[in-house]
This record gives C-alpha cells, structure tokens and sequence, in this order.
C-alpha cells in the first residue's frame, strides 16, 4: 500500500525515467537503435526494479498513464537521436497487455509520433509473451492496426511460455526477441546452444527478425554472428544508458 501511493507520487513528481539500451546489428556492429528501459528511484528505497513495480501499477491502473509517460518520452528522446547522430534510430519500448485493451491506445500512440514528427517504422512495441494472448482476443486487432500502420510489434522474452510456437504464427509480428535465459545457455551447454540456433533458423524461415537479448561474453556474440542473429543487445557491448551518456556513446561508436 505504502509502495502503492508512492508510485502514484512518482509519477506526479517525475521520479520515474528511462534508460536507452543500445541495439547492435550482429555482423556489421553498426547500431540500430535503442529499448526504452523504466526505472524508479524511490527517495527512501532507492532504485526499484520495473519487475516489481509494472504489477503494482497494472493492479492500482496506474499503468495507462505510465505507459503514455514512457512512449512520450521515448519518442522525444528518439527524434533528439535521429536530429543529432542517427537518422535511422529505432526505439522499442515495452508495454503491458492491459494498455491494448485501453480502446483508445492506438490513436493515442499515433498522436504521440504527429505530435514529434516521427515516422511509425522508428518505433517498435514490445509484448512480452508473459502477457499471455489467447486467439481470440480483442486485442490481436489492435497489434493489427499498429502493424498496418507500419508500427513493428516485437515479441518479448521469447521461448519462455508454452505459447510461443502459436505466438508466431498468430501475432502479426515483425520481430522476436530470444529470452536471456536461452543466451546464457550459448557455448556451455549444448541443448541450450541448439535451441537458439534453431529459434534463429525458424525465425528466418517464419519472415521474421530476430534479436537476442542478454549477450554478455564474447563466445555468445560470435555464435550469433555465426548464426547470422539480426540484432544484439546486452552488457558486454552496452548497458542501457541514462539520456547524459548518449553523447559519449555517440562519440565512441561513430
Ligand atoms: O530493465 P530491467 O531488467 O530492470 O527490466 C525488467 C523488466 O521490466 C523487463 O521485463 C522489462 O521488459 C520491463 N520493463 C522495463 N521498462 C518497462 C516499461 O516501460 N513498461 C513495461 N510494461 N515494462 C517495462
Ligand atoms: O524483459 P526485457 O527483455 O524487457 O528485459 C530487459 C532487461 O534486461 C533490462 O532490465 C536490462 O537492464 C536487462 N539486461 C540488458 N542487458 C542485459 C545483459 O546482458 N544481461 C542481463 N542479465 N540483463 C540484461
Ligand atoms: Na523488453
Ligand atoms: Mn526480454
């Protein structure tokens, strides 16, 4: 309760911001773009993880408001990269099961690009499969709608629910995003190793790109540039960056 009226503090006293985690094609190295990561630094707690507090805000509804917050601010902050370094930047932000239910949603997102002049092929929504999808939700229309609008819907966490398999040919997805958990597994231990290989080679053949996320050794990015993965994210190229480290990490990658 005490963590509940905090959270709706935070949000009222701009205690909640974003973090850029930069996006790398795996063979070329070029950057591709950034996922928006929140976070929230509690006055008395300090930092507090998005893995606790996203449930907190879905049960209080806080998480509308919030997830309006993020896109608003991810946008701006895009258009700022896209202005200054990287015309291409594609940002990805994560959003809740519960905002595709919001009717509103869609019109909402597509007023945010207008309103910052940003093309919808620079942003990308990521669902993560925990937010499980049955077939005949309503809320595969509204993926649909942003999909026509040329909006890419990335499916998060790959591989790590029973409904991954009708996840892909059901969703109209663009991308999938191979779970952390899976990448660990790259190198030291062989069913690990064969699974994400065979997640890449299934993609390619589905039409879809592939992002792994998590990579932290340089045995994990070499497979996957074997494996021709499309795009790398994780610790050992990038840690997600508060907005103020943009510019050196500009300077080194260019
Ligand atoms: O960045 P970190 O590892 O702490 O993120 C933990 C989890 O929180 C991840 O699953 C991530 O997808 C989720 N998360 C981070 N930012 C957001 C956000 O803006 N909205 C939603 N819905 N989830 C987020
Ligand atoms: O569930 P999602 O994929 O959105 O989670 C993103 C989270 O993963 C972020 O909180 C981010 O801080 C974290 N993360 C990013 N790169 C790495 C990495 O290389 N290793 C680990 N363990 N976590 C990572
Ligand atoms: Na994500
Ligand atoms: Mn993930």
């Amino acid at each position: 309760l005490r963590l509940a009226n905090d959270l709706q503090e935070a949000v009222r006293l701009e205690q909640l911001t974003l973090h850029y985690q930069p996006q790398f094609e795996t063979v070329s190295g070029n950057v591709r773009g950034f996922e928006a990561l929140l976070r929230w630094h509690h006055p008395l707690f300090g930092p507090i993880s998005p893995t606790e507090f996203i449930p907190l805000a879905e049960e209080i509804g806080l998480i509308y408001s919030i997830g309006d917050w993020v896109i608003q601010t991810a946008c701006q902050k895009n258009k700022q990269i896209q202005e200054k370094y990287m015309p291409t930047s594609v940002m990805s932000v994560n959003i809740s099961g519960l905002q595709l239910q919001d009717s509103l949603f869609f019109d909402r997102v597509c007023g945010i690009l207008q309103k910052t002049a940003l093309s919808p092929q620079s942003l990308e929504l990521e669902l993560t499969e925990r937010d499980r999808i049955s077939l005949k939700d309503r809320r595969i229309d509204t993926l649909k709608k942003f999909a026509n609008h040329g909006i890419k819907i990335v499916l998060d966490d790959f591989g790590t629910e029973y409904s991954s398999l009708e996840y892909i040919t059901t969703l109209p997805l663009s991308t999938i995003k191979v779970d952390r958990s899976f990448v660990a597994h790259i190198a030291n231990h062989y069913e690990g190793t064969v699974l994400v290989e065979w997640i890449i080679s299934l993609a390619r053949k589905l039409g879809l790109t592939v992002v792994a996320e998590g990579i932290e050794t340089f045995e994990q990015l070499h497979s996957l540039q074997k494996w021709k993965c499309d795009f790398v994210q994780g610790f050992l190229i990038s840690k997600p960056l508060h907005e103020s480290e943009l510019p050196l990490f500009f300077r080194k990658v260019e």
